[in-house]
């Protein structure tokens, strides 16, 4: 029997700068999305990429001194080592300038053209370079610097062209009936009542393409206009799954969930199935936006000058360090901030204290007392087997979770059964069975093993490379960790263990650290 099919991507992000953690967060959550549905037996098509036209990549250029396909280059490059360094398990990365983009937006905007959606005027608004939109007069306001500035706050310029039009305003009513009838389209629900009343309020035709600048995908038969680079963004998810060729293996894919922040939802959720309908193709399966990270609850932005970058983040704490955090401490769908102190307690608490310090406790009991072997358990009590029944059932959860992208109630559900591994270790005392009862004890270092076992098969999803080496010291063999290894993997007393080493290093201050203390 064939596997289902998973299709989940990352916005592609404009690669005019460095990428910053906010860019890390999305491709965090998404690679953790990604490799859970893996370990549950699908299929999965994981995408990311860089949008590369538009406006503000030809400005960007043109102040650096470089052609925009340079400035795309070099920052593309850093955008992959991103995702390389945050251990992304990306199966795709596409760039908007690569050829075979170009025919898939060429093919959609012939597809809504032969639907008699698009149409030739003029177009006079003003428009903002940052978010690549025309905002109506009504939306924008002058400061008192004199500069008029859309709701989010960039600066807004009077433009008029000649350009063509999308029919936008005669999807409101299927778009309407199409959120009703499918009501987790959007997530979470504050975003999808946005939309809804975003589209209720009445939609105009959308202005998509310009003519006073090149650097985008010709309009095919009118090759004056590039196309509105939104048309082209959206376009990769079709162009990675193979479109137009919709006979490829690929285009089974096809729908895909959309993960992305709330700043593009009203892209996502309004005008990308407006063109799919219109182009006569299935629309996403769900589109899911993410909450805002803020420094210390401060907006991050390039303009002022608070971006963090994620490959010191990483250097600095920890790759799974960085990675549990914000999977953990931010619930997914809501803003959250970060600091220093955050982290360290985060991860010191829970990776080092509570889920480091039990494997390295119990299984140096086990290198030194059950001569390096997994011991040999004896029949269970109640306490062990409501240990071992709740690694398990964790699996139920964190699948409950994770199909409504609530990342951090998986996560809280797996380590709800480390902190109980540390209450059962505790409370049974395995040092002090040394002497008095060691088959029993040997049983509560076998139900601790692998107890430790489960969550690490359940946390690779988060932390893939310390869970891993948890594995690794328990000795599964690597194919041997998927979600359906949970039951009938179980680690057999007897099988030699390689000796144990710390996963979790607990973060220590650099000064500290210069005076010996911990
Ligand atoms: O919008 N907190 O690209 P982009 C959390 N190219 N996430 C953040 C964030 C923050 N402070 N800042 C950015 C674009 N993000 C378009 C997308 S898709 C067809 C085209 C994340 O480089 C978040 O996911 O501005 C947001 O949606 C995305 O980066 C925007 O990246």
């Amino acid at each position: 029997m064939s596997r289902e099919k998973f299709y989940i991507t990352t916005p592609i992000f404009y690669p005019n700068g460095k990428p910053h953690i906010g860019h890390a967060y999305t491709v965090i959550a998404t690679d953790a999305l990604a490799r859970f549905q893996r370990l549950d037996d699908k299929d999965v098509f994981f995408l990311s990429g860089t949008d590369e036209h538009g406006l503000k990549m030809q400005q960007t250029a043109e102040k650096e001194g470089l052609a925009p396909k340079e400035l795309a280059d070099r920052n593309s490059a850093i955008f992959q080592n991103m995702l390389k360094s945050l251990g992304c398990s990306n199966d795709d990365f596409i760039r908007t300038t690569e050829e075979r983009h170009y025919k898939a937006c060429q093919a959609i905007w012939q597809r809504m053209a032969a639907n008699g959606d698009i149409y030739l005027d003029r177009y006079a608004g003003w428009y903002s370079v940052r978010q690549e939109a025309y905002f109506d007069e009504s939306e924008t306001t002058v400061g008192e610097d004199g500069i008029r500035r859309e709701p989010l706050g960039s600066p807004v310029e009077w433009n008029e062209e000649e350009t063509y039009f999308f029919r936008l305003s005669a999807y409101q009513d299927r778009l309407l009936a199409f959120y009703e009838s499918n009501p987790d389209f959007v997530g979470p629900a504050e975003r999808r009542n946005e939309v809804i009343s975003f589209v209720k309020s009445g939609l105009r035709d959308l202005s998509i393409s310009r003519t006073t600048f090149n650097w985008g995908v010709p309009v095919p038969g009118d090759e004056k206009h590039v196309m509105y680079v939104w048309v082209d963004a959206l376009t990769n998810y079709l162009t990675a799954a193979g479109y137009p060729d919709t006979n490829s293996e690929k285009w089974g894919y096809w729908p895909a969930t959309h993960i992305i922040g709330k700043d593009i939802v009203r892209f996502h959720a309004v005008y990308w199935p407006a063109f799919l309908m219109s182009a006569g193709l299935e629309l996403p399966s769900r589109v899911f936006a993410h909450g805002f990270l803020f420094n210390r609850g401060e907006k991050m932005s390039k303009s002022v000058g608070n971006v963090i970058d994620p490959f010191t983040m990483v250097e600095h704490y920890g790759l799974d360090q960085v990675r549990y955090f914000f999977l953990r401490e931010v619930p997914f769908g809501q803003d959250g901030s970060y600091s220093h102190d955050a982290i360290v307690n985060r991860t010191n608490a829970d990776l080092a204290n509570d889920l480091g310090n039990l494997a390295q406790r119990s299984l140096s009991m086990i290198a030194k007392n059950c001569d390096g072997k997994v011991p040999q358990p004896g029949a269970f009590t109640d306490a062990d087997n409501a240990i071992l029944n709740q690694a398990s059932t964790a699996l139920e959860t964190a699948r409950k979770a994770i199909a409504e992208q609530a990342l951090h109630h998986a996560l809280a559900a797996i380590f709800a059964v480390v902190a109980e591994a540390n209450r059962y270790f505790a409370g049974q005392e395995p040092w002090a069975l040394r002497k008095t009862d060691p088959e029993r004890m040997a049983t509560v270092l076998y139900v601790t093993a692998e107890v430790l076992r489960r969550v690490a098969i359940l946390a690779q999803p988060f932390i893939p490379g310390s869970a891993a080496k948890m594995l690794d010291i328990l000795a599964v063999p690597a194919d041997r960790r998927n979600f359906a290894d949970l039951r009938g993997g179980e680690l057999a007393g007897g099988a030699p263990l390689p000796a144990p080493q710390a996963i979790f290093p607990r973060y220590v201050e650099a000064e500290k650290q210069a005076n010996g203390q911990d």
